[in-house]
């Protein structure tokens, strides 16, 4: 061969090598950067005296126990360390030999241990994290009294790791406020969610039981290190054919994947299934044979799931069947469920999210008409899972006065992590400042300071039990969420639920540092960006107070609009009650008295317009237009400057992520840029569409200094989305 044909040979091998090389690495750096890792991702720390130090505290580590649970955690320290550290430590028996050392006090040394009790208030879930001088020797140790414990210890100290925090010198007690700490996934059997936005159901409920995917396992690790111990598998508006043997198999093959990470499983039930798959009669909760295959069908589980959770039930609510349609009060249907699973110590969560057009009572008022009054009536192993407000799961509303109207019955909170009324997947919405201000609310039910977290997690009133639960935002999409922003949701609402007192910037800092950058400026700037992203939504939505204006069925964008729906509380025009002579809803004491049930604290503050805080206004309030506002502008003035603020934000908000492409891995950085791109237009839409619509019944000009907006009211209204995801039914 020629030397210039060898020459030019070698150039394209070498070219072609390149090419494949700088494929593979393009390849691996996406796959490895595109959100699936979520905020486990345990990159090499870049500043070398963090990994330094680091390292030298973590070289050498023993974790006694021959669990499932212990196995996880070695594996998942090896795992971690490895990539944090750029090495991967070493395990030793020797007492003299170990830095960290993780265990119980069955399994750890009297001499380390002994210097750490008493453990008894830890209770079965909490941890000590402890720097410790033993024998002259510095010693980490996490100690607690089960093996899920210190998986839990094991995470926190994984995450002191990852935000760069000085490990040096730990005395870390945790101990979770709320007992249930539980996803609801609104996942039917075919795999559709119901108002999930991030691709299919991640159970593959057909390949199931044989066929295990990796993602069942990422998705324990993940809800493990937030604490999370327990997840509801199936849509509220329950299948009954989950309760058929095969599917049993299926449950039971999730909670064997699960219970190594300290997570139970849960099902919705329909309460018709004794009738639906049983063959009998009735469902009718006080008929002896419908107990009986209850308690069969309780039996089958446990048989299958020795530690199954219990039941989540939605009961006579948006036509799902009940113990009303029998004739029979909530806690008798709860009640009867309960009866069958207390024996093997399984939980009831009954939903308070009932409503009907025929109780003539305006919808608000309902879950509390319903339940209050069946106070003291349920079992011990019962709580009430009552969503954070009184109507669904708007981007703001007041709490729902059940919080703190039940002394002797368990409040359980239930939260949505998906954005159903929110911008389903492409707004940038970060939900903790909304899961804090619920929490923090002063209910004034035993006096100052009763706080819906004092509620839910039962120190105000003494309970037995305590529950927290999320909608999941969870799909198949590779970054689970998809947005990546919004799997900071799923992190705030478990950070959340073991302990309420934390604050959501404290936890979006952690998170953004597991997830996007330790940069101390980047961290600042995307932790601010988060914050305030909840507000601006509500501005450029729902301000002052507005509720339910969302379009039909799909709940994507503004339909104020709407009223030709089945039921007056199911249109918009029912919510906001827009006319010539104002805006708003008087749920006062001259209107539907909807205060009457908020102890006095709250029912003075909401009484009137003037003492009513701006953010809730129009939820309690009919008021003219040109109704003078705290901040001297009239309430159109201050309503139309509320959504140019939020559409104006999100431009902000925009720009602000444009700058921080250098900063940012290049995946998430374009992820998050296109969405941002959709809702700073989707935002202008909701402006748009919301300010023309009520300005026909003001008839008052935009005030000036605002762009006049684009586009005609009959355009806005014209607009479909028949394919819009997430739908129920
Ligand atoms: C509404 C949802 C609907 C749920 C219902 C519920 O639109 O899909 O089934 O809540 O919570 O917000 O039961």
């Amino acid at each position: 061969m020629k030397t210039a044909t060898r020459t030019r040979l070698q150039l394209l091998i070498f070219v072609a090598a390149c090419c494949v090389s700088h494929f593979a690495c393009a390849q691996f750096y996406f796959e490895n950067n595109d959100g699936y890792r979520l905020w486990q991702k345990y990159d090499t720390i870049e500043d070398k005296v963090t990994r330094q130090q680091m390292r030298e505290k973590l070289k050498t580590l023993n974790i006694s126990g021959n669990s499932a649970t212990t196995k996880i955690i070695r594996e998942e320290l090896k795992y971690a360390l490895t990539g944090l550290l750029g090495h991967p430590p070493r395990l030793s028996q020797k007492l003299e030999d170990q830095q960290l050392i993780i265990g119980t006090p069955e399994t750890l040394p009297k001499k380390v241990y002994s210097q750490l009790n008493p453990l008894e208030k830890l209770g079965e879930e909490g941890y000590r994290i402890r720097s410790l001088t033993v024998q002259g020797k510095n010693l980490t140790v996490i100690i607690g009294n089960s093996d899920t414990a210190i998986l839990y210890g094991t995470y926190h100290l994984l995450r002191l790791i990852q935000t760069h925090t000085n490990i040096s010198a730990l005395n870390i007690t945790e101990i979770p406020k709320i007992d249930i700490r539980v996803l609801n996934h609104w996942d039917n059997l075919d795999r559709h969610v119901e108002r999930g936005y991030a691709g299919e159901s991640i159970w593959d409920w057909h390949k199931l039981p044989d066929y295990k995917y990796q993602r069942y396992y990422d998705y324990a690790r993940a809800n493990a290190s937030i604490g999370i111990n327990g997840t509801v598998l199936n849509n509220v508006n329950a299948n009954p054919d989950i309760l058929r043997p095969e599917y049993l198999q299926k449950v039971a093959a999730l909670a064997e994947v699960f219970r190594p990470y300290g997570i139970k499983v849960y099902l919705s039930i329909n309460f018709s299934s004794p009738h639906i798959i049983g063959g009998l009669k009735t469902s009718d909760p006080l008929n002896s044979e419908v107990a009986q295959w209850w308690k069969s069908k309780a039996d089958e589980i446990y048989q299958l799931i020795p530690d199954f959770g219990g039941f989540l039930v939605k009961a006579n609510s948006e036509g799902q069947p009940g113990p009303g349609d029998f004739g029979r009060t909530h806690a008798e249907g709860a009640n009867m469920l309960a009866d069958v699973l207390e024996p093997h110590g399984g939980i009831v969560m009954w939903r308070a999210f009932v409503y009907a057009n025929e109780k003539n009572e305006e919808r608000s008022k309902q879950a509390y008409s319903e339940f209050k009054p069946l106070d003291g009536q349920f079992r011990k192993n019962v709580l009430v899972q009552s969503k954070n407000g009184p109507i669904d799961f708007q981007p703001r509303e007041p709490i729902s006065p059940l919080f703190g109207a039940t002394p002797q019955t368990p409040i359980m909170m239930e939260f949505q992590i998906t954005l159903e009324y929110l911008g389903l997947s492409t707004h940038l919405v970060y939900l903790g400042p909304l899961y804090e201000e619920v929490l923090n609310t002063d209910t004034g039910a035993k006096g100052k300071g009763s706080t819906v977290g004092k509620i839910i997690d039962g120190s105000l009133f003494n309970n037995t039990i305590s529950g927290m639960a999320g909608v999941a935002n969870i799909g198949s999409d590779r970054n689970w969420t998809g947005h990546i922003m919004l799997q900071s949701n799923w992190y705030v609402f478990g950070r959340l639920a073991w302990n309420h007192e934390q604050t959501a910037k404290d936890i979006a800092n952690d998170w953004i540092r597991m997830t996007l950058t330790n940069d101390h400026e980047t961290v600042n700037t995307i932790s601010n960006m988060m914050m305030a992203s909840r507000e601006t939504t509500v501005n450029y939505m729902t301000p002052l107070g507005l509720h339910h204006i969302m379009g039909t069925g799909h709940h994507y964008g503004p339909g104020p609009w709407v009223n030709n729906l089945g039921r007056d509380d199911w249109n918009p025009v029912y919510y906001h009650r827009a006319d010539s002579q104002g805006i708003g809803f008087n749920r006062s004491a001259t209107g539907v008295n909807a205060i009457e049930q908020y102890h006095p604290e709250l029912r003075q503050l909401y009484a009137k317009p003037e003492t009513t805080p701006d953010e809730f206004l129009l939820w309690f309030h009919h008021l003219p237009w040109e109704y003078k506002m705290k901040s001297g502008k009239s309430l159109w003035d201050e309503l139309t400057h509320h959504y140019y603020q939020g559409a104006e934000n999100v431009k902000q908000m925009h720009k602000e992520w444009l700058k921080l492409e250098s900063k940012i891995d290049p995946h998430p950085f374009n992820q998050v840029k296109m969405a941002l791109e959709i809702q700073e237009q989707e935002a202008i839409w909701w402006r748009n569409a919301c300010v023309l619509y009520f300005q026909q019944f003001s008839r008052l000009p935009i005030p000036s200094g605002l762009e006049k907006p684009q586009g005609t009211l009959a355009e806005y209204k014209a607009a479909q989305f028949p394919y819009a995801p997430g739908q129920g039914g």
